[in-house]
């Protein structure tokens, strides 16, 4: 391996567990985040923010094509802009429920109960909007500018997600994957560069005291593994 770069290499740090440990890690884990649900009603119960930003530096920790680090969150609290998200969105999703989706999509959706109603993004304290930088903007001499192309941009900020959403469970949030579709009304409401995409829209809270979620399965260990042994 050809260790050339700009940066050096340093001994990795790394503490070899007994078993027993490796084991009960592993069950706390599981544990942890087998309750985990997808939430749609949310409480208005403010969150400390400090929380949103421990979310987000561990999310900012996820392995990335070349470490390129393709991601951009947006944290928005300010109600006015929570509500023209929510009439934004909605104004896609109507069309989507009523006009765009086909049969076939609507019909695997349906045990979801979702509609084109979407009040959980004026209700949720914090909406956390992801975007992903399919190139970056290097600043140049004399004002210039420089496009950097990133690699594997989707799996990358997938990844960091998924880290976002395991975080904010294990501190006690909730958290919904909302995809309104098509989501360039974010772009325009954040003004947000050229560069940035959005990728995926995360409201966060606490659930609602009553809140209801679908009882579905997860598919079992041997539904979605295969063993080459
Ligand atoms: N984006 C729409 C529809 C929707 C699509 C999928 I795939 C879901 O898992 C859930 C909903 C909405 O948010 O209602």
């Amino acid at each position: 391996m050809s260790k050339k770069g700009i940066y050096p290499f340093l001994r990795l740090q790394f503490e070899r567990l007994p078993i027993d440990e490796q084991r009960r890690r592993a069950a706390e884990f599981e544990t942890r985040l087998k309750p985990r649900r997808t939430v749609r009603e949310f409480s208005p119960d403010p969150v400390p923010f400090e929380l949103i930003e421990a979310a987000l530096r561990i999310a900012g920790r996820a392995p990335s094509g070349a470490n390129q680090q393709p991601w951009h969150f947006v944290v928005v609290s300010n109600p006015e802009i929570k509500r023209q998200i929510r009439e934004a969105a909605e104004s896609e999703e109507r069309e989507n429920y009523n006009r765009r989706f086909p049969d076939e999509w609507l019909q695997a959706l349906a045990h979801l109960g979702t509609d084109w109603h979407k009040a959980f993004l004026e209700v949720a304290p914090y909406l956390i909007v992801v975007f992903r930088e399919d190139y970056g903007i290097v600043p140049e001499a004399e004002g210039g500018q420089r496009k950097v192309k990133h690699y594997y941009v989707q799996e990358s900020v997938g990844i960091a997600c998924g880290f976002l959403i395991a975080a904010l469970h294990w501190m006690g949030l909730a958290s919904l994957t909302h995809t309104p579709s098509p989501m360039g009304f974010l772009s325009r409401l954040l003004k947000r560069p050229p560069n940035q995409k959005p990728y995926l829209l995360i409201p966060v809270g606490y659930p609602a005291a009553a809140a209801e979620v679908p009882d579905i399965p997860k598919k079992s260990l041997d539904e979605i593994v295969t063993v080459v042994g």
